[in-house]
């Protein structure tokens, strides 16, 4: 199945720059910022800077530089928000969303760290 990436998705505009973003970390391959609406005391969204829909497509045709990267980037966001437990925290949940099942909103691939309070069982 083609990947039909929308770059004119609004992570696009903010990777180029065009919409403001609260910045949480930025590395070689990722930028991490805060959600415009956090569902808890910590949200923070993790997107790869390369043009990937969902996360088979991100983890399926990105290099293996890209994926470490992302992935240091989402262990360090959870440290940095102080949600993860090697940082002295409870824990976090971390979501990929993907497409209309999946009830992604917007077609960048993306990861969500959730954390700061108890969120309950995962499908309630
Ligand atoms: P989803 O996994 O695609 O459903 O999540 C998209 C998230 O992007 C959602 O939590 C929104 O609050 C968030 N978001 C944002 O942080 N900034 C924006 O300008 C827009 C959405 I539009």
């Amino acid at each position: 199945m083609p990947y039909d990436y929308d770059n004119q998705n609004i992570f696009a505009k903010i990777l180029r720059g065009e919409i403001p973003n609260d910045t949480v970390l930025e590395t070689d391959h990722a930028l991490a910022f805060n959600d415009i609406g956090p569902q808890a005391p910590v949200h923070v969204l993790i997107i790869p800077k390369g043009p990937y829909v969902c996360f088979d497509h991100f983890a399926i045709e990105a290099s293996d530089t890209e994926i470490a990267d992302f992935n240091r980037a989402v262990a360090k966001v959870s440290q940095m928000t102080g949600v993860a437990p090697g940082a002295g925290g409870n824990g976090y949940r971390a979501i990929a969303n993907c497409d209309d099942d999946g009830g992604q909103e917007v077609p960048h691939f993306h990861i969500h760290i959730v954390g700061g309070h108890n969120l309950g069982p995962m499908l309630s």
